[in-house]
């Protein structure tokens, strides 16, 4: 929230100018149109446009992160056009077309932009509050890789290289320690000290980029709840926020629900006792995700499940604590040590997760016995 009233006001300003100069790329006079923020991403700006009886969603895209905005759109029609003649029924959300036809919108010094119709009747939740929720999301994530395995994923652009690479975002790590100092470092040992003992996790990261049994395929790379359209009945829609559509593992999706559906409380949670493994909530995940997939997937993949959470939260946690090393230039902060927070929370989360590996595997290990053996 904004405190300071002139900052505030020259925020503002600055948001008009900009909404003046996008929409009437697409045909519409800001006099016409009702601006609102929405949602609440960490890396683009998004507002929901209403103009007569119509909505959008318009996105300004970091072009900080997102280097090349156009691998964003060509990714994005390539998968249309698969899915228009594949599967003709399924709900997939492209880019509203500007008066000149394009996907993107430049406005000098200020970027890119561009513009979604809204899905009717949808809404999006923050936090996963039922193990259904759970379920349905998982089950839209593991149709939209299912949908597409057919479809030649080597065609997709890499958005943002490198994106879930653990082996170099733990060489960012080592690279902001190096830079960090002292006083950082002596305030994040404990963090420190965990990642590197947990060095493992990257090396598993490593075995499964060389083997044959793990297969590349299209995924999302941002699986949180939020990124799932709901209808009235909170039933899965489909799966929006398409900017990280790269090929990948499975375990970015698998894991980055475990991570964000599993515990109560999210990453930005400063009371770590409330942080917690909710089984029934693993066990949707399996459910729903296998339930769409457990005919694509290797059994080495199946029985990588676990690692999947373990993966997405380590790495997460690297991802914090070397921003906050790096004194905060990527997620950004609201507070001091606010990244270090973050990856404390995602460690403590990790840990939890590590004590009830047993259980977890039971449950995946009965979802196989129950429906991939009979
Ligand atoms: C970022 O902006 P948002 O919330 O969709 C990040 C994800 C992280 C997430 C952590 C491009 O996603 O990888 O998991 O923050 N996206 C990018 O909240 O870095
Ligand atoms: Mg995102």
């Amino acid at each position: 929230m904004c405190t300071h009233a002139g900052f505030c006001l020259g925020l503002f300003s600055i948001l008009i100018i900009m909404w003046q100069k996008v929409l009437p790329a697409y045909g519409f006079d800001i006099k016409d149109c009702t601006v609102q923020s929405f949602g609440n991403g960490l890396i683009n700006h998004t507002w929901r446009v209403r103009v007569a009886d119509k909505t959008f969603i318009l996105q300004k895209i970091n072009h900080q992160v997102f280097k090349y905005p156009q691998a964003i759109a060509n990714n994005i029609q390539l998968i249309a056009a698969y899915l228009q003649a594949h599967s003709p029924g399924y709900v997939f959300t492209t880019p509203v077309k500007t008066n000149e036809g394009k996907e993107l919108v430049y406005i000098e010094a200020m970027g890119y932009f561009r513009m979604f119709p809204f899905v009717a009747n949808s809404h999006t939740i923050d936090v996963v509050n039922s193990t259904a929720q759970a379920f349905e999301a998982a089950t839209q994530f593991g149709k939209f890789t299912r949908l597409l395995a057919g479809f030649d994923c080597t065609q997709l652009q890499d958005t943002l290289p490198d994106f879930h690479n653990l082996s170099f975002r733990y060489y960012q790590f080592e690279q902001a320690l190096a830079g960090a100092s002292a006083e950082a470092i002596a305030q994040s040992k404990t963090a420190i000290d965990f990642i590197k003992a947990n060095y493992h996790l990257t090396q598993t990261f490593e075995t499964i980029t060389k083997s044959v049994a793990f297969k590349k395929r299209v995924t999302h790379h941002d699986t949180k709840i939020s990124n799932i359209l709901l209808n009235d009945q909170d039933e899965g829609i489909c799966v929006i926020d398409l900017d990280t559509i790269m090929q990948g593992y499975f375990i970015s999706d698998v894991g980055d629900m475990i991570r964000t559906y599993v515990s109560p409380v999210s990453e930005e949670e400063k009371d770590f006792s409330k942080i917690e493994i909710r089984e029934p909530y693993f066990a949707a995940i399996v459910e729903g995700y296998l339930g769409e997939m457990q005919f694509e997937l290797s059994k080495e993949e199946i029985n990588h499940f676990i690692y999947a959470g373990k993966f997405m939260i380590y790495m997460q946690a690297i991802r914090f604590l070397a921003d906050h090393l790096m004194n905060d230039v990527y997620y950004g902060a609201s507070y001091p040590g606010h990244n270090l927070c973050r990856a404390n929370n995602q460690i403590v989360l990790l840990k939890k997760m590590m004590e009830k590996e047993d259980v977890l595997q039971q449950q995946v290990t009965s979802f196989i016995q129950k429906n991939i053996r009979q």
